[in-house]
């Protein structure tokens, strides 16, 4: 339970962040804690599955692939104890190789929409798209990318850092400085913390802005986003929520305002109206397949 918690801890201080990887975390979090499990029957394993499933993913409210990765990982057919011991490892085993394969693959089919010479505009800090930017640059596509400093957080130094160790030329902008370059950039390239059943997208704050912005411009908008991110609750009606993190992310020392309070969700929600493509493993498609993509791919959740 120790190890768990302190996954649990990390994740919900953003020490372990981003969404692929907390997925993979919370897998093997998962895998490491069914390991453990004392038990004697399988009512008790199951049991004891969810109540480490339930700390998990109290952590992170926004993140579906944390949700979807429990999921998978949680759910087994095995009609005794150690069968589902076996199989919750080998689904969480699975998960986390399939999850590093799937950004790898996303930046196999991303690239091919990126052209010698174009700038690209990132948000955040996403592998996902970083995936796709590398792979271009690997391709010898000679790309310069502009990164936004991403406030509260700076996951934008982030990015610039793994841009400078591939050695792709890289600007770093303020976040209000995205319309003053946008004609400049050939194309935005940002990543996911969640699809809806119709093909919005909910990530980072400020990228919705950079998706009205890349639109009033006819820039191309381009999701990176490996199946796990769409939500299969959203097809059930469910909206997403949108977590909110402490106002000290957006200022350290408390206001001496009586009358004011900081606020500080962490993402916003860009309609799928202003996204030209969500590049996946399984391939590259209009938001408006992504209920195909839920359907086929998540299906599991639809029952419940
Ligand atoms: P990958 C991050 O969220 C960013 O919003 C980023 O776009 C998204 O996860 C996807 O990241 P946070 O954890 O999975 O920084 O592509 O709040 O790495």
């Amino acid at each position: 339970m120790d190890q768990l918690s302190e996954t649990a801890r990390k994740i919900s201080s953003m020490e372990i962040r981003g969404a692929g990887k907390i997925g993979r975390a919370a897998a093997e979090a998962l895998r490491d804690f069914a390991l453990n499990l004392r038990v004697q029957s399988l009512e008790e394993f199951d049991s004891g599955m969810q109540m480490a499933a339930d700390v998990l993913l109290k952590t992170r409210p926004t993140a579906v692939s944390l949700f979807n990765a429990v999921k998978i990982v949680v759910t087994h057919r095995a009609k005794d104890l150690e069968s589902a011991r076996e199989e919750v490892i080998s689904n969480a085993n699975r998960f986390i190789e399939d999850s590093a394969k799937a950004v790898e693959k996303i930046g196999e089919i991303g690239c091919r929409r990126i052209k010698a010479g174009d700038t690209i505009l990132t948000h955040c800090n996403s592998m996902a798209a970083l995936s796709i930017i590398g792979a271009a640059h690997r391709a010898g596509k000679d790309i310069r990318v502009i990164a936004t400093e991403s406030r509260p957080r700076l996951q934008g130094l982030l990015t610039i850092g793994m841009l400078d160790e591939m050695g792709i030329e890289t600007e770093l902008i303020v976040d209000s400085a995205v319309r003053s370059v946008m004609d400049e950039v050939d194309l935005v390239v940002v990543g996911a913390d969640v699809i809806t059943a119709n093909g919005s997208l909910v990530n980072k704050i400020g990228t919705a802005q950079i998706a009205l912005c890349a639109n009033e411009a006819r820039k191309s908008f381009v999701v990176a986003a490996e199946t796990y991110k769409f939500s299969p609750r959203t097809i059930l009606g469910e909206l997403v929520p949108i977590e909110e993190r402490s106002p000290s992310e957006v200022m350290p020392d408390p206001l001496k305002h009586r009358h004011v309070r900081i606020r500080n969700p962490a993402f916003d929600v860009t309609p799928h109206r202003y996204i030209d493509l969500i590049c996946t493993e399984v391939g590259a498609i209009p938001p408006e397949m992504s209920f195909i993509i839920i359907k086929e791919t998540l299906g599991f959740e639809l029952d419940g």
